[in-house]
């Protein structure tokens, strides 16, 4: 489409005050436009994001250009810093290194809170025995996430993923070595992004992927690679948003004596009721309320 003298085009990545133009209707082959941002848009809220829309004026012999408009944000990451996704897919190793419960769930909290859909999945499984991480796949297909297994070592649910992503604008999230990298190239070859080791003496990754970018997807629509991180700032986060951020409570939340319950010290709380007779997974609850307190402890201090 055309707009005055400009394109429509897609922020696919940002690096030394320049972005990179993904220009709209393009085929898997044609050039990205380098551009630079127009002053004002640079001033407006958050600047350019991957992930925007935009509008894009040409200059010289085309390859390059000026953003002259950022089209408004259906919606925004701020870590990853991505804009306009329709899904976030949680990535964590199954082991090398070991699950982070509490980090996936903060993810999970943040990509749903912004609107998202989001799915798991546990790679590296050809790492370790199927029995070390099958309550985690019972956890989260119980909390109603899409979970697959996959491993970019022998290819194991790799269609499922490129399944999952075919048509839809994903950013891929997560802890550092988890294997994001690894598996965005299992899905498509041709992308080459570097991987990176584990340390072995701390077991964490090395943070090798430095920035976001949009990759094309063969099929339709996008898929974000991102650098790994290890927390995730909640802080801000009202009580009931928690509470509202888990879909599996939702069913039952609507039946506690007290509207507005945080389902902790609350009497005759259907969520902890659900929680008792297994309807809702016992290990999810827990965290909950790790992170309920979490949250208290974060506004006493900042009151203090
Ligand atoms: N055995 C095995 N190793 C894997 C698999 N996927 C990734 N790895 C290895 O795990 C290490 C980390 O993988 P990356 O893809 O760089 O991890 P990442 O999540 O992109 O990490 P950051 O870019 O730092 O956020 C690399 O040494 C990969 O070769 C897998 O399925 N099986
Ligand atoms: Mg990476
Ligand atoms: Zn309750």
């Amino acid at each position: 489409m055309s707009m005055g003298d400009g394109i429509s085009a897609r922020i696919v990545r940002i690096s030394g005050g320049l972005c990179w133009a993904d220009p709209e209707g393009s085929g898997s082959g044609d050039e990205l436009v380098q551009c630079v941002a127009r002053g004002n848009v640079k001033k407006r809220a958050g600047g350019v994001m991957v992930g925007d829309y935009v509008v894009v004026r040409r200059v010289d012999d085309g390859a390059t250009g000026i953003v002259e408009q950022v089209l408004p944000r259906r919606n925004q990451l701020v870590r990853p810093a991505v804009a306009n996704c329709d899904q976030a897919v949680v990535v964590s190793a199954v082991s090398e290194p070991a699950p982070n419960v509490a980090l996936i769930e903060r993810i999970l909290i943040q990509v749903l809170r912004e609107g998202l859909k989001a799915c798991v999945v546990l790679t590296k499984c050809d790492t370790a025995p199927p029995g070390d991480y099958a309550h985690l796949v019972q956890m989260y297909r119980q909390a109603g996430f899409t979970t697959i297994v996959t491993s970019a070592r022998t290819g194991q649910g790799v269609p499922e993923v490129r399944e999952a992503l075919r048509g839809l604008t994903s950013v891929f999230a997560g802890p550092s070595g988890a294997g994001k990298s690894a598996l965005l190239n299992a899905v498509h070859p041709g992308y080459g992004l570097v991987e990176g080791d584990v340390s072995q003496r701390i077991g964490r990754g090395k943070h090798t992927t430095r920035e976001v970018r949009l990759l094309r997807l063969h099929d339709g629509g996008y898929v974000a690679d991102t650098p790994g991180f290890s927390i995730l700032d909640i802080d801000t986060m009202d009580l009931p948003e928690l509470a509202a951020a888990y879909p599996d409570f939702a069913a039952y939340a609507g039946q506690c004596r007290f509207t507005g319950c945080l389902h902790q010290a609350e009497p005759d709380c259907a969520v902890k009721r659900a929680v008792e007779e297994g309807a809702v997974c016992r290990a999810r609850y827990e965290h909950y309320i790790v992170l309920l307190e979490e949250l208290r402890q974060a506004r006493r201090d900042m009151y203090r």
